[in-house]
């Protein structure tokens, strides 16, 4: 019997979302005595252990209680439920989309293929690791295509006419460019996220789950948050809340004895890029600082 005043999170042991997963945790103040060959890794600084497992698996976990959460790819959820949607156990969720793992699953077809729209693909063959998603998108553009099923290297099916297309992950684009391939069309796009089980969670669990999804929260926004500092003319005040991408309410301090000119400090809730830096200049703003900021808990 396992405590029920410990969670236990599935995250992948050695793939693209490994580390990701591990350095947000970190981040959250999560730390694990990682030893090698063990499948579960006790928390030494929150009662949250991780298990690290292959991610197809992380599912399977979640619907049987063996976690209570797990962090995974869209792309896996849909494939997994779309074969059998009623394996879905209600309840199961995603609590958070974690913004890495970032990708798209898109149909390629090879430089010389001439495709314009989904019916390009009327009677030919698509190689693809996502066969309930590929069936869906075809049978939605009501194509009659006959589908290569591979579990990897599904870019190579053309150059060996296995396959007239495919349909798979992308990321940057670079792995079907060095094959030959164009992507013609996006399925869906997929990122990491946070899913938790369907089973009920003790009173004392679903403490630990909220206070874990605050600070996930909290280092979510605060990466995508901005603290803004500069000097600038009191009289520019309104066209900086313009200009500051998510501007919150800035704190004005005035600066020397007239007041003419403040200091302002404030949080955006976007990155601000070196153009809107440039417009605040060019109003008269100088100083002008963009910091990261670390942790936020509104
Ligand atoms: O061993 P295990 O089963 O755990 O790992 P895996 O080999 O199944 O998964 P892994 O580590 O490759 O991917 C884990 C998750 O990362 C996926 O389920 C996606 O949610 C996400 N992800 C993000 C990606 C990609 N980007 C990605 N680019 N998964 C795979 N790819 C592959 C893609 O299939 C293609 O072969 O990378 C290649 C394309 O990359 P680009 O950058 O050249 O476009
Ligand atoms: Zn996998």
């Amino acid at each position: 019997m396992r405590s029920s005043n410990r969670l236990r999170i599935a995250i992948q042991k050695s793939g693209r979302l490994s580390d990701k997963s591990l350095s947000l945790f970190a981040k959250c103040g999560l730390d694990f005595d990682l030893r090698k060959d063990r499948l579960l890794h006790v928390g030494t600084e929150f009662p949250v252990d991780i298990m690290l497992v292959r991610d197809d698996d992380i599912p399977e976990y979640l619907v049987d209680g063996v976690c209570d959460l797990g962090i995974v790819g869209e792309n896996v959820l849909e494939e997994k439920y779309l074969s059998n949607p009623k394996a879905k156990p209600e309840g199961m969720e995603i609590l958070v989309k974690l913004g890495f793992g970032t990708c798209r699953l898109s149909i390629a077809v090879p430089e010389r293929f001439s495709y314009d729209s989904p019916q390009s693909l009327q009677n030919r063959r698509i190689a693809t690791s996502y066969p309930n998603c590929l069936k869906r998108f075809l049978a939605e553009n009501r194509v009659e295509a006959q589908i290569v099923e591979l579990n990897g290297s599904v870019e190579i099916a053309p150059s060996l006419q296995i396959a007239d297309a495919v349909c798979d992950l992308v990321s940057s684009g670079v792995t079907l460019q060095s094959n030959g391939l164009r992507e013609v069309t996006t399925l869906f796009k997929s990122e990491a996220c946070l899913v938790r089980t369907g089973k009920k969670l003790a009173p004392e669990r679903m403490l630990l789950l909220e206070r874990l999804l605050q600070r996930i929260n909290g280092v979510l926004r605060a990466s995508r948050s901005k603290y803004v500092m500069m000097n600038a003319p009191r009289s520019a005040i309104d066209q900086i809340r313009k200009i500051i991408p998510g501007m919150e309410e800035p704190s004005v301090i005035p600066l020397g004895v007239d007041g003419e000119r403040v200091a302002i400090h404030a949080v955006s809730s976007e990155n601000v890029f070196w153009e809107t830096m440039e417009s605040l200049k060019a109003i008269g703003a100088s100083s002008i600082l963009v910091l990261p900021i670390e942790k936020v808990i509104t």
